[in-house]
């Protein structure tokens, strides 16, 4: 290994190949600090010429590479097994804009580029780039892509997949594949970028993209509104997408439990709604016309919905702070799972259909089989998303808990999963966490399928091994 670190410095200066443990450690721990790895090295390089040279070097001597950007992921993906013998190839070097288009309405950026930082370009040229989600202020566009990820704005503008025009790859041979086109049509073979996005750095390193920009809305009006049950916020949803159509641009939903767990750990977040509902709709809508026209809608359609009973309270945000604080109550929650210790996640899809009765079902049958537990179920309902976490009873050691029962509890829900014809992963991917589960659920054709892609286009097994699919 001295003589791989040694081509290494070939590469890239020493500075960006850290070797010391304490310069390797932010690295090796995910997020949610449920997995720790040990690597080899961690090398950062600043462009995509440098991570060609890398993975051409590690396939010579067969090395495996685990790619990373901001690290906030869910599912271990861009943690390193614990064997020391990988390497961690971080994008946060590459991070340039390298094109805004105005007339195209595309953006060409790295990889490295973080979320937050690429809204706040675009908007400063009139442009909107809806990926959200919490961890914006951290995630990168090429983990954003690895990981197709969702956020709040997929009803109405997709996920990370449906954003994306082209990339640009290293592939596992350490070449260059150049897709950076920025074109809304190109039927011209297999769609090699629908493949490589959502791979998790098992077939090729993301090191640039095309993105579609869209207008920047004139006025946005963001809504708190309590329902009785599930089934009333499955009501609400189809309201709004009858009378508002393209107009909805976020509908999610929080469960009592949720904004209970949020307002223990940060108190100025409280439900503004009175005796926090067992349900919390939290409603967006975007206009290009004008601020009344939003506003007028927005009432009407909320008047409906007191008159058909389907909503027992609302509140509107007055200005964009109180708007802020509605989002930031959202967005807390996953927060306030993080502080109050270990829980165990479900990021599932549910078709709209079926929703009511797997929340039904399966609460009932884990507060039945689980008395105590706290079921932090919340979500993007305007996607059929549901974050269906699980938090142990109060009082009782978490790390004991799921130690104990963790095996139980996915099985449980995952089986519900299955009869209401759903998925086990909506948007944060399956990494190592869902590795396991993934043969069963995608069922043996398709999983074979993928074995038989990965095979092909990773021979050697040295991107991101054992994560997604195992060979
Ligand atoms: P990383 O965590 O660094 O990597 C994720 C995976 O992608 C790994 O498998 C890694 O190997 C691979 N990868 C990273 N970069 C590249 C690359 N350039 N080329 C190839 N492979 C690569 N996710 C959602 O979908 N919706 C949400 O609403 C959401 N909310 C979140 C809120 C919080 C508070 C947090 C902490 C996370 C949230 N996430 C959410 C999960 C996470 O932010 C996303 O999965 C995000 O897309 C990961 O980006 P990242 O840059 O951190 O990737
Ligand atoms: C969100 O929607 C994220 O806030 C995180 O996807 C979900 O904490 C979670 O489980
Ligand atoms: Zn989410």
């Amino acid at each position: 290994m001295q003589k791989l670190i040694h081509e290494l410095t070939n590469i890239l200066d020493a500075q960006y190949i850290l070797l010391e443990d304490q310069d390797k450690a932010p690295y090796l721990t995910d997020w949610r600090k449920r997995f720790t790895g040990k690597a080899l090295a961690v090398v950062l390089p600043c462009n995509s010429a440098e991570v060609a040279q890398i993975v051409k070097l590690c396939s010579e001597f067969r090395v495996a590479i685990v790619p990373q950007g901001g690290n906030t992921g869910f599912c271990g993906g861009a943690t390193p097994d614990n064997t020391g013998t990988q390497i961690i190839l971080n994008l946060k070097r590459m991070n340039q804009i390298r094109e805004i288009d105005t007339l195209n309405q595309t953006i060409t950026l790295e990889a490295g580029c973080i979320l937050q930082t690429v809204q706040e370009k675009t908007s400063e040229h009139g442009f909107l780039f809806p990926l959200s989600l919490g961890a914006e202020g951290s995630c990168m566009i090429g983990g954003n892509l690895a990981t197709n990820a969702g956020g709040t704005n997929v009803l109405r503008y997709g996920n990370t997949r449906d954003l994306c025009l082209g990339l640009e790859v290293v592939t596992a041979q350490g070449e260059i594949w150049n897709g950076i086109k920025g074109l809304r049509k190109d039927n011209t073979g297999y769609d090699l970028r629908d493949l490589f996005i959502g791979s998790e750095g098992t077939l090729g390193i993301i090191t640039a993209a095309v993105m579609k920009l869209y207008p920047l809305p004139i006025s946005q009006w963001t809504t708190l509104v309590g329902c009785e049950s599930i089934a009333a916020t499955i009501a609400l949803l189809n309201l709004f997408q009858k009378r508002a159509t393209s107009l909805l641009t976020g509908f999610e939903m929080m469960t009592r439990e949720s904004l209970e767990l949020t307002e223990k750990h940060f108190p100025r977040l409280a439900n503004p709604l009175k005796g926090n509902p067992p349900f919390t709709v939290l409603i967006e809508l975007s206009d290009h016309e004008s601020e009344e026209h939003v506003r007028q809608l927005l009432e009407t359609i909320l008047e409906e919905a007191f008159e058909n009973r389907i909503i027992s309270d609302a509140v509107i945000a007055n200005n964009l702070s109180q708007a802020n604080a509605f989002w930031q109550m959202r967005e807390h929650i996953t927060l306030a799972q993080a502080e109050e210790g270990a829980n165990l996640k479900h990021d599932i899809t549910i078709p709209l259909s079926t929703l009511d009765s797997f929340i039904q079902k399966t609460d009932q049958l884990m507060r039945c089989k689980f008395p105590g537990i706290r079921i932090i179920n919340f979500g993007h309902l305007g996607d059929g998303n549901l974050h269906y976490n699980i938090a142990p009873p109060l009082g009782s050691d978490p790390k004991q808990f799921n130690e104990n029962h963790e095996k139980e509890i996915h099985d449980l829900i995952y089986s519900q999963v299955e009869r209401c014809k759903g998925s086990i992963s909506a948007e944060h991917g399956i990494g190592q966490l869902k590795l396991a589960g993934l043969r069963s659920h995608k069922g043996e054709v398709a999983h074979n399928l993928m074995l038989t892609i990965k095979k092909a286009l990773d021979p050697h097994n040295i991107l991101n091994p054992h994560k997604v699919v195992s060979i």
